[in-house]
């Protein structure tokens, strides 16, 4: 044990702070890594080059982008060796892997087209959640679920059956559960002239996509809202009240999924986190950082990221499926994958060393001043000396370790590309 540690340790202690006991926390809790940062959100089923739809949108031209499997595994795998803890990877449908003439539309996927991920998973011990792709296609006319054309929403129920069936094959042969999220951009430019009708088509596909068999402890179906979306500033299909109140009505097959980039700019995910699990066992959650609108930039450890670290911890650990989902494409992809997952890492460690039972009674017993004093007291314990010790156990680099190597990597392989 080194000395900074100990005496972090130590300080911790006196506060009734088990250090040890958060470390070890922290290694068994799962944290979703994003396909989708290392090649743009393009995926491989359909041309790279199309646009990406469904009001989502990345930025920037940084050399060195994942063109194909081979290589978005290869930067995965640069990656894990960088970042602390239990990841467990996170694909899109988009992602599937065919081999020669065994192309398949989206609502043919079968889990033979993830095979190779299945694999790829399995020999790093890594689980894997799912996300059905609603949107970069053609069948997006532009709506998909809610369309009012029989055929497009018929072409995508299928597709979310299939994902339902490839979920429950991924947890299956990984032996974790998949968290399989259902989010579509389906919304509208400017002012509907029917916001209802929509919405009902949406409810009924989701509950023809949820009738597919499946075992719920094995595959979480997640119900991801939104605000609003590029192009679809006006009118969004799958808005909060409507997600939320899908997942309440069917709480024996699928759960709300919030993303902290999908609220209006003053709203905070950290104060719903504890709104919802007054009435979830289980919730989802998406960690981005939004800057002035949905833009899914990498995450920091920043006031919003630790408080909503914080409300996890408090609620219970165990509750909360977490996952990244941003996607920069003027940095360079490893590091902004590597910093975001890092940085959420620190925030889950970050939390799991306050003084929560503290805080709590001194709420409850109207000790503001002290509460107040307590809180900004925990600000400048010896945080980075728990944290190092966290890398080191993992077997990870520290902070001031880790980019070097990914300036080799990048001169060795990404500017080849
Ligand atoms: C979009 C949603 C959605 C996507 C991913 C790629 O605003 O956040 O979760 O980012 O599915
Ligand atoms: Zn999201």
């Amino acid at each position: 044990m080194n000395e900074r540690y100990s005496y972090a340790k130590e300080r911790y202690t006196k506060k009734g702070i088990d250090t040890e006991k958060a470390i070890e926390t922290l290694r068994n809790v799962s944290v979703s890594l994003h396909c989708w940062q290392g090649d743009d959100v393009r995926g491989f089923d359909t041309d790279p080059n199309k646009p990406l739809t469904g009001g989502i949108q990345t930025t920037g031209n940084y050399p060195g982008r994942a063109r194909d499997p081979k290589e978005l595994m290869e930067d995965l795998d640069e990656v894990l060796k960088l970042i602390p803890g239990r990841p467990k990877m996170n694909l899109h449908a988009s992602y599937a892997i065919f081999e020669d003439g065994d192309w398949a539309d989206r609502d043919k996927l079968e889990p033979k087209h993830f095979q190779k991920w299945v694999d790829f998973c399995k020999e790093r011990g890594l689980g894997c959640d799912f996300n059905p792709t609603f949107f970069s296609h053609e069948k997006c006319d532009p709506l998909t679920l809610s369309s009012p054309n029989e055929e497009t929403r018929r072409f995508w129920i299928d597709h979310g059956k299939a994902c339902i069936r490839i979920s429950n094959y991924l947890a299956e042969q990984l032996g974790e559960k998949c968290v399989m999220n259902i989010w579509t951009g389906d919304g509208l430019k400017d002012i509907p002239g029917d916001r209802i009708g929509p919405r009902r088509r949406y409810k009924e596909a989701i509950d023809e996509i949820l009738k597919e068999p499946f075992d719920f402890n094995k595959v979480k179906p997640c119900i991801e809202s939104k605000v609003f979306g590029i192009g679809v500033e006006s009118y969004t299909v799958g808005s909060a009240e409507f997600a939320l109140s899908y997942a309440a009505a069917n709480k024996d097959k699928c759960i709300p999924l919030m993303d902290n980039g999908h609220y209006h700019p003053t709203e905070v995910v950290s104060d719903k986190i504890p709104a919802l699990l007054t009435f979830f066992d289980e919730i989802a959650l998406h960690v981005t950082r939004p800057v002035r609108w949905d833009s899914d930039h990498v995450v920091l450890f920043d006031d919003e990221t630790k408080e909503i670290a914080r409300e996890i911890v408090r609620c219970g650990i165990e509750k909360v499926d977490i996952a990244l989902d941003y996607f920069d494409a003027s940095i360079n992809r490893i590091a902004a994958w590597v910093i975001g997952y890092r940085n959420t890492q620190k925030a889950l460690l970050y939390a799991l060393l306050q003084p929560v039972e503290e805080e709590k009674a001194l709420q409850d017993e109207q000790k503001f001043s002290k509460l107040l004093n307590l809180q900004e007291e925990f600000k400048t314990m010896p945080f980075e000396d728990v944290w190092n010790e966290y890398c080191m156990r993992c077997e990870k680099p520290l902070d001031d370790e880790w980019f070097a190597e990914v300036e080799r990597y990048e001169e060795e392989v990404l500017s080849k590309r």
